[in-house]
């Protein structure tokens, strides 16, 4: 089977296609990853390039909208099919991907919160990744506490006025949409609706890009709305929505984290066993020492363990399990903290040459350090599963 078919199933697939499907999708994935990803992976970090035109190549297999039902161009996949897309994109490049998530986490809100109408004008050119997405939901004042969100959209008429500041918004200056939630009502996490913005709407403008530590690849800036205007018709659901759509997109966007984790602590555990049994230290090689062999051991089953907890989060999201939210926050817990203590460690293990950028592995270390506060901070992921745990 081609690639394209692969991606885009003839039947409709939710909720997944057989494992024999998967494997060949995984397999496609990962030969664009391998192509088109990994050789360039270190001078876009070096040159802090957002590659648009390999994301275009990527939204033409399919990777624009994976989980959107296919009438409006989306690759009506299920979610554990999506982790597995994200693990082989982040073996390749880990920003790259990462920015991949986000997109089809704001697809995919279109496709389950718009309108028939709402669907058919946003989603297939951002299927096809001809158009990017952010999604902007922190500001200076409201991160982990996000219903404290402050940037306020009025009615006037058939339009809303938005007008505020958002912070480190994946993505901007670059997308094409932005959903912007923003306060309609004063009513706490309850008066907080959803909003389609258009770049190009006069009023929106963006801050500098963000100098950071990691995901060099992609962009990170303010987005400033100074009396943004936009039609009612680009509410996303009914007023006051906002805050269970924007948290219903990160369940599944903490999936989507969690698998880039995975997938960029895989790619550094495959060059730590090909590096000891390179490396002579003391007449014989790194991995003829038994303290090497247990390090690579425990970095294998760290992994396998975050795959296995993603994958049951990911198939409680398919079937719309009460618990996918929590299963969900401690999948992306778990798996970012892993697969960040693994690719330290394959770090240590390179000795002097992981500091080194030439090797891909300090940059796997830093693009993976973010992992453990977007989407939720690891200790708001805490918060969630310990409130479920309480009753609280
Ligand atoms: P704060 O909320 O101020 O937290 C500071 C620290 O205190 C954290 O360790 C936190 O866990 C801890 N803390 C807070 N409250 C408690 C508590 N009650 N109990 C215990 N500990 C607590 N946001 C978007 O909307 N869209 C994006 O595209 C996006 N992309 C991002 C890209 C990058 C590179 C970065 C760095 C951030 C991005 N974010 C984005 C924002 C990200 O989601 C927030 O940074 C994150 O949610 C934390 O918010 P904060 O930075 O305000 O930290
Ligand atoms: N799924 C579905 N619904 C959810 C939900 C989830 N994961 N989390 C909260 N809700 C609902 C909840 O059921 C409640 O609904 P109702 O009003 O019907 O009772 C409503 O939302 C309010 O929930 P809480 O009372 O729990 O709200 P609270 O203000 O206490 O929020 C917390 C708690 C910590 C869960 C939330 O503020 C949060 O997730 N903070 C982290 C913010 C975050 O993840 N930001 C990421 C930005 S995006 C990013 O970083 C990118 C890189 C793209």
């Amino acid at each position: 089977m081609s690639t394209a078919s692969l991606i885009h199933p003839t039947e409709a697939s939710a909720p997944g296609i057989s494992a024999e499907d998967r494997a060949a999708l995984v397999a496609a994935v990962r030969d664009f990853a391998d192509a088109r990803l990994a050789p360039f992976a270190n001078q876009r970090d070096a040159d802090h390039e957002f590659p648009i035109e390999t994301l275009r190549e990527a939204g033409s297999l399919g990777l624009g909208g994976i989980v959107v039902r296919d009438d409006v161009g989306g690759s009506g996949l299920a979610r554990l099919d999506a982790c597995a897309i994200y693990e082989e994109l982040a073996r390749g490049d880990i920003a790259v991907a990462a920015y991949v998530s986000i997109h089809n986490m704001v697809a995919w809100m279109i496709d389950e919160f718009g309108t028939a109408e709402q669907r058919r004008e946003w989603l297939p050119t951002l299927c096809s990744m001809e158009h990017l997405a952010s999604y902007c939901l922190t500001e200076p004042g409201a991160g982990s506490d996000a219903a404290a969100l402050a940037t306020r959209a009025v009615r006037d008429g058939d339009d809303y006025v938005l007008t505020g500041t958002k912070q480190f918004i994946s993505g901007a200056g670059a997308s094409a949409v932005y959903i912007v939630m923003a306060r309609t009502s004063d009513e706490g996490s309850r008066g907080i609706s959803a909003f389609i913005v258009p770049a190009g709407a006069q009023g929106l403008s963006f801050g500098p890009d963000e100098r950071k530590m990691g995901w060099h690849a992609q962009p990170t800036r303010q987005v400033i709305l100074d009396g943004v205007r936009v039609p009612a018709g680009n509410r996303l659901g009914e007023e006051g929505d906002g805050f269970g759509i924007a948290m219903r997109g990160l369940n599944g966007g903490r999936l989507g984290i969690a698998a880039c984790s995975i997938g960029g602590a895989q790619f550094a555990l495959e060059r730590t066993i090909a590096y000891v049994g390179d490396r002579a230290t003391f007449g014989a090689p790194l991995s003829s020492r038994q303290h090497v062999m247990f390090q690579l051991a425990d970095m294998e089953t760290e992994l396998q363990a975050a795959r296995a907890l993603l994958e049951q989060a990911a198939g409680k999201l398919d079937s719309r399990a009460a618990d996918a939210p929590v299963a969900c926050a401690m999948a992306k817990r778990f798996a970012t903290d892993a697969a960040f203590r693994v690719a330290d460690e394959a770090l240590q293990l390179h000795g002097g040459y992981g500091y080194l950028h030439e090797y891909g592995i300090e940059r796997v270390v830093r693009d993976l350090r973010v992992h453990r506060i977007l989407e939720g901070t690891n200790e708001m992921m805490r918060m969630i599963v310990g409130r479920s745990l309480l009753g609280a």
